[in-house]
């Protein structure tokens, strides 16, 4: 039983199971979109095993992957109401909700991988975090996602010209349907688990990705051309549903707080593994990756900063986020 309700729903059953269960008091359901063995996936099945060690197996993490619990937008929202107390995605669909999430959504707004890291890593990545709470979402990490790319079914993508009228997914945030109108081209704004199907059909050219995405959803099979223009970093949040989070005592809100930033440095290991693999994966399997001048993709960006950045407590972020070296 405890096994298939959320904690917060499960806690009247787990205040009678509780006496006569050997087992684990606290079980937490976490929802992630992508596949068994994905570096996300991994990463929150070993905040899991953290906590069980640290906590002699009264709390443990059941991991439902590869969108069991639904696509993200929808579990963001199971979330919030408490039915999922787990929720590992990414910055993009939290745009409209929190609006914090906005900046480390701006294209290009991250150098490098390293800048981003720098970033979550200090205090205006705990400012975000904290930045979730007044919507139902307590945020406890972030991970590593790479660099996003445009990848479709028709052509080499060589610069920004070869681009204009294509048609691509983005993820549901306003913020990148006016990125991929900016580079002159089309936004569908759609579900990941819709995307294989919709290149597949043609109903659109093709999407954007990090290498372990556009190879474990197997977009690579039905989109062959990778171009690296690397337009969005985008970290990847652990978030945890408010309601679950108030039934812990303060004890165990700090351990599982804790095993969730114990969980970085392990995501991040894998994840770099991942990404050299997907890549030589995709390549053995014909992909063609170009890598075109990524100058005129960030000079197109300018319009959507305009438009974005509006809020004086987002440009004071956008430009300390600019100023960490
Ligand atoms: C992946 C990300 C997922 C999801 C997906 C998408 O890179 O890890 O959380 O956001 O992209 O494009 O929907």
């Amino acid at each position: 039983m405890l096994r298939t309700l959320s904690f917060a729903a499960a806690t009247a059953v787990a205040a009678t199971l509780m006496a006569s269960s050997a087992g684990a008091e606290i079980v937490l359901r976490s929802s992630d979109t992508h596949p068994d063995g994905y570096p996300t996936v991994e990463a929150v099945k070993h905040m899991g095993q953290l906590l069980e060690e640290r906590t002699d197996g009264r709390i443990k993490i059941d991991v439902y992957h590869s969108a069991q619990l639904g696509e993200e937008k929808d579990t963001i929202e199971q979330t919030r109401a408490g039915v999922i107390d787990l929720n590992r995605v990414s910055m993009g669909p939290f745009n409209g909700l929190v609006p914090e999430t906005r900046v480390v959504s701006l294209p290009y707004i991250f150098r490098s991988t390293d800048h981003m890291r720098a970033v979550m890593d200090g205090e205006i990545g705990e400012e975000i975090l904290a930045a979730f709470e007044p919507h139902g979402l307590v945020g406890l990490a972030y991970y590593d996602s790479g660099a996003r790319s445009f990848y479709n079914s028709n052509k080499e993508i060589g610069s920004l010209e070869d681009l204009q009228g294509m048609k691509f997914r983005v993820m549901q945030s306003d913020i990148f349907v006016d990125m991929v109108n900016a580079l002159g081209a089309n936004a569908t704004p759609m579900p990941y688990g819709e995307v294989y199907s919709a290149i597949e059909t043609g109903i659109i050219d093709g999407a954007e990705n990090n290498f372990p995405s556009y190879e474990s959803a197997k977009h690579s099979e039905v989109a062959k051309f990778y171009s690296l223009d690397e337009h969005l970093i985008v970290p990847e949040v652990l978030v945890m549903a408010k309601s679950s989070w108030d039934r812990l005592s303060p004890e165990d809100q700090q351990l599982v707080r804790q095993a969730a930033k114990d969980s970085v440095a392990r995501q991040r290991e894998m994840w770099e593994a991942r990404e050299r693999e997907s890549r030589s994966m995709v390549e053995a399997a014909g992909s063609k990756i170009t890598t075109p001048d990524k100058q005129p993709f960030i000079d197109a960006m300018a319009p959507v900063y305009e438009k974005h950045v509006t809020d004086p407590k987002l440009q004071d972020l956008v430009q300390r986020i600019q100023a960490v070296r």
